[in-house]
């Protein structure tokens, strides 16, 4: 049996999928990993570490791993990738002036060859303020046609405060991780 199998059955048995989440701070990570556990929104402090929630999302165990995205603690990102099996890039769509920076750290993320087989889901967050900017335009100024072909991607527009379009996200994530790692299980 080869090590991808073993793994696989190992994984099989578990259920278990680890999600990495992250983007630039304040894009709304933690609301959202808030939201799709039904707690609390209303008071929230900036993740100045890192924030692990499991949760059981359909028939699977999602360990969810919410990690800073101030500057200063980007660099620590690496920590955070080992088994990856979906990766949540988290965008503010209102907040114009640092989607420059968004698609910088967005790219030089996906350089990382221990997250190439991750299926990647961008939340553009924050569709309820007025003057955001829609997924599809999020998706050209994320530059997201360069992306290499083998990924897998989908950016769904959401609102982590109304609770809009964080299901329909989490369910092409957590389908597209079971038809790798399960097999269509
Ligand atoms: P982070 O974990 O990515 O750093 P947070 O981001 O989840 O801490 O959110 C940063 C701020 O954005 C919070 O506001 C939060 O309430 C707000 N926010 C998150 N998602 C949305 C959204 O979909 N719509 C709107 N309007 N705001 C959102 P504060 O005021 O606490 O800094």
């Amino acid at each position: 049996m080869g090590l991808l199998s073993i793994i696989r059955k190992i994984k099989q048995k578990e259920k278990e999928m680890r999600i990495l989440m992250v983007g630039l701070d304040n894009s709304g990570k933690t609301t959202i990993v808030l939201k799709i556990n039904d707690e609390d929104t209303s008071v929230i402090s900036p993740t100045l570490g890192f924030n692990i929630k499991t949760i059981t999302y359909q028939k699977y165990t999602l360990n969810i791993w919410d990690v800073g995205g101030q500057k200063t603690i980007r660099s620590y990102w690496r920590n955070y990738f080992e088994q990856t099996d979906g990766l949540v890039w988290v965008v503010d769509s209102s907040d114009l002036r640092r989607l420059d920076d968004c698609r910088y750290e967005l790219h030089n993320l996906l350089k990382e060859e221990r997250l190439s087989g991750a299926s990647l889901l961008i939340f553009a967050n924050k569709q309820d303020i007025q003057g955001a900017l829609s997924p599809d335009e999020i998706a050209k100024v994320l530059n997201l046609e360069a992306m290499d072909n083998s990924r897998h991607w989908r950016i769904v527009g959401c609102s982590a405060y109304t609770g809009d379009g964080i299901l329909e996200g989490f369910d092409w994530l957590v389908q597209d991780v079971a038809s790798r790692i399960y097999m269509l299980d």
